[in-house]
This record gives C-alpha cells, structure tokens and sequence, in this order.
C-alpha cells in the first residue's frame, strides 16, 4: 500500500470525515457578517480554534482542510495550528487554489487559479504538517453550461494540481463541484456531474496521477435549489451511487462529499442513506463546511467566549454525520 493511500484511507476510517474550514478571508467575512461578528483575523481563529480542540475532532474528524491565514496562525496556547490538528488525531490539510475567476471566452462561467509557483507553496505547506491539499473547480448549470470549455479547463487544472500535490508526498482532494444554484432537475445534475467527473478522470489518468491517493471532493445529485421538482431523500442516494459508480475509477478509495448549500439534517440524511445503499468499493463520508459549521457559528456568535456550548454543538454535528458516514444515523438522534 503506498503512503498516499495509507493518509486517505486515514483521513476517512472508522466513520471519520473531513472538515472544511477553509473558507477564504472574503467567504469567512460574509459568514461572520452574516451573525453580526467583526471579521477580523482575531475572531476568524477564535471560532475556528473553538472546533478544532473540540472532543468531537478525535472520534469524527480524521482531516481539517485550512486556510492559508489559518495554517500559519497560532492558538491561544501558543501552539501551530497544524500541531494542534494533529494533536487532536486528525490530519491537517490545506485549500492552494487561489479561487475561481472568470473564464476567458466564456465569461458567465469560471476557471480556478493557482498553478503558477504551486510546487514552491506545497514545498512550504508540507513543512508546515500539511498532509493533504484541495483545490476545487466550479461548474454551474444551465441550457449551454457547463460547456466543453469549462469541462475540460477545470479538469485539466485539477490534474495538474494533482500531480504537484502527489510529486510533493500529500494527498490531492480533487473537488469539482457542480453547484446548486438554478432550476435545473436533478437528471439535468445527473448528466452534468457525470461529464465534469468523467472529464476529471480522464485528465487525472493523463497526468498520471496515482489513484489511490486522492480522495474525490463531488457534489450530490440534487434538483436545483430554484427547482419545483424535487426529488426524494432516497432518489438523491440512489441517483449520486449510480453516477458514481459510472464516472469513478474503482482504485480511488474514498468519496467525501460537499454540502453544497443542503441544510445540515439534509446534508447527513443523504450521505446516511447514500451509506445504506452503497454497493460499491468506496468509502462515502463528508468534507462538509457549513453542513457541519453552520449551527455552532450561530451560537458562538450570541458569546464568544462559549467555548463549551459551541463545541458541544459542533461534536453532536460531527457525530451525526459520522453516524451517517456508516449508515447508522436515524433523526431520532438529533436534538
Ligand atoms: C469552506 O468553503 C470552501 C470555499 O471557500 P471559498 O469559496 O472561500 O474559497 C469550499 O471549497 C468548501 O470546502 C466546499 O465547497 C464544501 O463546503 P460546503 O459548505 O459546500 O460543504
């Protein structure tokens, strides 16, 4: 088994997901307005330190994705946030695109940067205790999107990525997320989530990246969040196990989900019964940002210096969905 193997299947034993608390300065500044707290570099540690030193990190956290601010900051004991991470029993990671821009020649649409001078910053983050890395491509749907362009650019940038990522010893997650936003159907999803996946992995083989040390970073299969056609929990599970199944080479080891903009019930009850019906070789779990974040920053915002009532939300989120990466979860559980 090769060592980028070993950190995936690591990051994602035993029921463990992923927390993706690497939202950007401008992302974290819109979530901290949006429960009235000032957006300074103070308050964006204290609320991420509060989880990270939460019990709840240990059992259901086996991998912290950061931000660049974040992974050079310190704790209030002093202590590298990375080391506190590990500390914790779980692998620090760290988001090295520097965001989505537009696309030249197709101007509604985006393509991530961040390829110039990437081996010299993973060289860096790997020598800050990174052990694994994200980069995320976005795709949105409508009649002509997410065109051939958008495809095949974002899935050649996340190959190249990749193959920095491995070259460098940490393990890639490889996140293209096909977003919500729109009144598409979920077939609509389905066919589009396919391509971008397919396209992903055709790129990633060229690059000759090692597939068993990623991990993918996918969207559900979901109606647009503008669409009157729902579509049940159950149709949502099995529609995401079948594109899956029939867009993902069968030697990746593990699947870690986004949220997406899902309230965070419906974020755990699919990938619980995602786990349910799951016939496959993968390992299905979460790297959830505001599906595991959301009511603990509700909370610390009224007072922050709440360390044990944030944390506690946070753990009681985090096993949730732990419950749900083994298909164990049921509502009764939720307080
Ligand atoms: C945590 O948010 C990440 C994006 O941050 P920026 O937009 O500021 O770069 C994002 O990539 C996240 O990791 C995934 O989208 C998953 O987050 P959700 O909230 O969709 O589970």
């Amino acid at each position: 088994m090769s060592e980028l193997n070993k950190i995936a299947l690591k990051i994602l034993e035993k029921g463990k997901g992923i927390l993706a608390a690497d939202e950007s300065t401008a992302t974290m500044t819109k979530r901290l307005s949006g429960v009235n707290v000032p957006s300074t570099p103070e308050n964006r540690l204290i609320f991420r330190e509060t989880l990270f030193s939460a019990t709840g990190m240990t059992e259901c956290i086996g991998g912290v994705i950061l931000y660049d601010e974040t992974i050079k900051q310190e704790s209030s004991k002093k202590k590298k946030i990375p080391e506190l991470i590990s500390q914790m029993g779980s692998a620090p990671g760290i988001k090295v695109d520097t965001g989505a821009k537009i696309l030249a020649g197709s101007p509604d649409e985006k393509i991530t940067e961040g390829l110039d001078g990437l081996r010299e910053r993973l060289k860096e983050y790997y020598n800050l205790g990174a052990k694994f890395t994200k980069w995320r491509g976005v795709y949105n749907i409508s009649k002509n999107y997410p065109s051939k362009l958008s495809i095949e650019s974002n899935a050649h940038a996340l190959a190249r990525y990749s193959a920095l990522v491995q070259e460098c010893d940490m393990v890639p997650i490889v996140e293209p997320e096909v977003l919500m936003d729109g009144d598409h159907s979920a077939t609509d999803c389905y066919q589009k989530t396919s391509d971008v996946i397919k396209k992903c992995f055709e790129q990633l083989i060229l690059h000759k990246v090692d597939l068993k040390g990623i991990i993918l970073k996918p969207n559900m299969i979901l109606a647009g969040s503008s669409s009157k056609n729902k579509i049940s929990n159950q149709e949502v599970a099995k529609l995401t196990l079948d594109c899956l199944e029939n867009s993902v080479p069968s030697e990746v080891p593990g699947i870690a989900f986004l949220s997406g903009g899902q309230s965070e019930i419906e974020a755990t009850e699919n990938l619980n019964l995602i786990n349910k019906l799951n016939k496959t070789s993968f390992i299905m779990s979460y790297s959830y940002g505001r599906a595991l974040q959301q009511s603990a920053l509700r909370f610390w915002s009224k007072d922050i210096k709440n360390i044990d009532g944030t944390q506690k939300i946070f753990n009681h989120r985090a096993k949730m969905n732990s419950l749900a990466a083994q298909g164990k979860w049921s509502k009764d559980l939720e307080i």
